[in-house]
């Protein structure tokens, strides 16, 4: 699919001509996810990983009216450093894109930009889903819904304690997503690799996986699998630990009056402010070894 508000760098292009290993990144991680410099440091670091390991990053967000599909370094650290710039997700892409403002896409918006341009292959630290409490909030992120309905497979550290980790996996479940966790057999949960679940699947190699994938798009399943990638054990914040910090961050949401799409940022930020920075460590270790495992997969995707 092409329209006149994809702009596909001229690298890209011809990636996807080539028909080469192609990784989308966010950008909403890099604007609203980590504090600056670490931000823009770990953006540019997560593009040369890929580099090494034989794929092309395509980091993905909206600019001057168009949806951008792989950026310069100078745009990255626009994205780092500026400080009105919109978090997209679906629901807001058809105005900053008529607004012309700067947008960082969420999971979802990076998704739909990425498969309009032809890549299928994600990667990224976490993705949203069922928060807790969402039984009365109704906080469900639109990445589910996204990942119903777009075939672009998402490499992640599994699901964020900040949210609801048994009914996000029910809530795939019921959406078709397959959910594999890379060679074990708890589901991770982000900072830490483990959690009180199992996983649906468990896969071994990268070359599995993208046979896999591909026999799920070629049956005509729509939609994204979930590759859960757990973070390496010397990086781990133990979960007893993020517990508290969860609950903390959770309880200052609510008395702050935090809604909507302020809800995710606000705790992360929370988490990384009195966390001292460790939580900070742990999410960029784990996304480090998500682009490692998603540039491999992607290689074997096309091989
Ligand atoms: N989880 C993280 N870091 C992030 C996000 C989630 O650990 O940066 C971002 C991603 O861009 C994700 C978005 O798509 O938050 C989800 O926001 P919401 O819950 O409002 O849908
Ligand atoms: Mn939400």
């Amino acid at each position: 699919m092409s329209n006149s508000f994809l702009k596909i760098s001229l690298e890209i292009q011809q990636a996807l001509q080539n028909n080469q290993p192609i990784v989308a990144l966010e950008s909403t991680i890099i604007s609203h996810g980590m504090p600056y410099p670490k931000n823009v440091e770990t953006a540019l670091a997560v593009e040369q990983i890929i580099r090494d390991n034989g794929a092309i990053p395509a980091t993905i967000a909206v600019i001057n009216g168009k949806c951008c599909v792989g950026l310069s370094d100078d745009e990255i650290e626009t994205f780092g450093k500026e400080k009105n710039v919109w978090k997209v997700s679906l629901r807001d892409m058809p105005y900053v894109v008529s607004k012309k403002l700067f947008g960082a896409t969420t999971v979802a918006a990076t998704m739909r930009i990425a498969a309009m341009a032809g890549i299928k292959i994600f990667v990224t630290g976490g993705i949203g889903g069922v928060h807790r409490g969402a039984a009365t909030t109704m906080d469900v992120s639109a990445d589910l819904t996204e990942m119903a309905e777009t075939s672009v497979a998402v490499i992640s550290a599994g699901i964020k304690s900040i949210l609801d980790i048994g009914l996000t996996l029910e809530y795939l479940e019921t959406k078709g997503i397959p959910v594999v966790t890379f060679n074990q057999q708890t589901f991770p949960s982000f900072y830490s690799n483990e959690s009180e679940f199992k996983t649906p699947l468990q896969l071994n190699t990268a070359k599995e996986i993208a046979e896999m994938l591909s026999i799920k798009w070629s049956l005509g399943l729509n939609g994204s699998v979930l590759i859960a990638n757990p973070i390496p054990k010397e990086f781990e914040v133990p979960a007893a630990q993020m517990e508290n910090h969860i609950l903390l961050a959770l309880a200052a949401a609510d008395e702050n009056n935090i809604t909507g799409k302020d809800v995710t940022p606000f705790i992360l930020q929370y988490i990384a402010k009195h966390t001292g920075g460790e939580s900070l460590e742990a999410n960029i270790a784990l996304i480090k070894h998500n682009a490692k495992l998603g540039a491999v997969i992607a290689r074997e995707l096309v091989a």
